[in-house]
């Protein structure tokens, strides 16, 4: 199948710049194309994936990705989307937010075999550029009147625009110019929001190169979910792709909470499974839900993505032990990605009365109630049934020395970590 009948398909595409010529040149060659990141944090987040997966799936299709970390457009500031002024950040620390974003990204693109990318930084070329050069050569070329009724700036102009902001989606264009000229770089891509800055660019090559210069943008959709909030936003903020951020174990759960109206929406959108298997999946949906394999396949092939099989492996270990309360099972980092949302109580660890101990740490209002719990069976530790009341906690309890869990009831989990 095309390139663009796949993205089609798999209702990955919002707008194209031209449609049957795209499809064309897709037919014809292995097309060079980017995606631009700008380093305004230290970790991407999975609303970043949307293009990103686009990009992976030309990679797979046999195309050549352009990967572009935006040294210097991080130093401005896109406003797209943006309802006011961003405030600037240090040049050292968009230095490092550079680094850790080239590195997730290495990850996602470089996997076995597919070694044809490459990854560019911005700064290098624009840095370069002398304010009369940029005013004479670049500048004649952008009309305020065009700049003006764009989305981003438009909407902008009752609360105000800075002239650096204003200025982002030159700088954006040059770089499509940049790479055209020296990458082969043919199309752009990126999600819903960035339209008017890759339509500025392709005016730029035009006007630069002439008007057969042939150069292409498409953008993809930054989709709501079916309860109409924003994807990729939990209660707990955003789902990260750094794993310090993010647990693999809470970004399994993050993909599996999946609703049912959106579930097949995100196997099209994010996965690599074909339209057999996707298909076979939103007939499980019908008719049973209650399994939820879609979900669980969705989860699997994101975290492995993103992350690794082992790391899979052990979200999926998580997941069950959490189910079954088989605690006993999990290594103290299992243990720590599992109960992080959890509520935590902190003990020193020398040996105390089980009684005395609950209490002490607030997991039990009173000793009597603590006693009263014990006797029936509704505490357990590390998985296991609590049944002498005079029994002594200590470190000797603790999984892997650092973690103690009391289950109150059936699903009222506390960890307990020893100071
Ligand atoms: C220079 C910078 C370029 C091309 C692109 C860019 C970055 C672009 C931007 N993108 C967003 C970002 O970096 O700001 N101006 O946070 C973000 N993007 C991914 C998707 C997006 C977009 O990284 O395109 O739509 C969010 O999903 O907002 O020469």
């Amino acid at each position: 199948m095309n390139i663009i009948d796949e993205l089609e398909w798999r209702d990955a595409i919002n707008q194209q710049t031209d449609e049957e010529g795209l499809r064309a040149l897709t037919n014809e060659k292995a097309v060079s194309l980017y995606c631009g990141v700008d380093p305004t944090g230290d970790s991407m987040h999975i609303g970043h994936l949307i293009p990103f997966m686009v990009l992976k799936r030309f990679q797979l299709a046999g195309h050549r990705p352009v990967i572009l970390i935006g040294g210097a457009t991080g130093t401005i500031g896109d406003p797209s989307g943006r309802t006011s002024e961003r405030s600037l950040q240090t040049l050292e620390q968009i230095q490092s937010n550079v680094e850790a974003l080239a590195a997730q990204l290495r990850k996602l693109f470089l996997t076995e075999g597919d070694n044809n990318i490459r990854m560019v930084n911005n700064y290098d070329w624009t840095h370069k550029i002398n304010v009369i050069e940029f005013l004479r050569d670049y500048g004649k070329n952008f009309s305020v009147n065009t700049m003006l009724a764009k989305d981003v700036v438009s909407s902008r102009l009752d609360s105000g625009i800075s002239f650096t902001e204003f200025s982002y989606q030159i700088l954006q264009s040059l770089d499509f110019l940049h790479l055209y000229r020296e990458e082969d770089v043919q199309l752009q891509i990126g999600g819903s929001d960035q339209w008017g800055n890759i339509t500025s660019g392709l005016d730029l090559i035009r006007k630069k190169e002439g008007s057969e210069a042939k150069a292409f943008g498409l953008t993809i959709p930054l989709m709501l979910k079916a309860d109409g909030t924003k994807f990729g936003k939990t209660a707990g903020g955003a789902i990260w792709l750094d794993p310090d951020k993010t647990t693999p174990y809470e970004f399994y759960q993050f993909w599996a909470n999946t609703d049912d109206r959106d579930v097949v929406k995100y196997l099209k959108y994010f996965t690599f499974l074909s339209k057999e298997e996707i298909e076979g999946l939103a007939e499980k949906v019908n008719t049973e839900p209650h399994k939820r394999e879609a979900q669980k396949k969705l989860a699997e092939e994101m975290t492995r993505f993103v992350h690794s099989e082992e790391l899979l492996q052990q979200a999926l270990r998580i997941t069950a032990a959490l189910f079954s309360g088989d605690i006993k099972s999990l290594s103290a980092d299992e243990i720590e990605q599992g109960f992080k949302e959890m509520p935590t109580f902190e003990s020193a660890g020398d040996a105390k009365n089980i009684v005395d101990w609950l209490v002490d740490l607030g997991i039990e209002p009173s000793k009597r109630q603590a006693r009263e719990d014990i006797t029936n069976g509704a505490i357990s530790m590390n998985g296991e049934r609590v049944t002498d009341l005079m029994l002594e906690v200590s470190t000797e309890h603790a999984i892997g020395g650092r973690f103690i869990i009391i289950r109150k009831g059936k699903k009222n989990y506390s960890l307990v970590k020893i100071a």
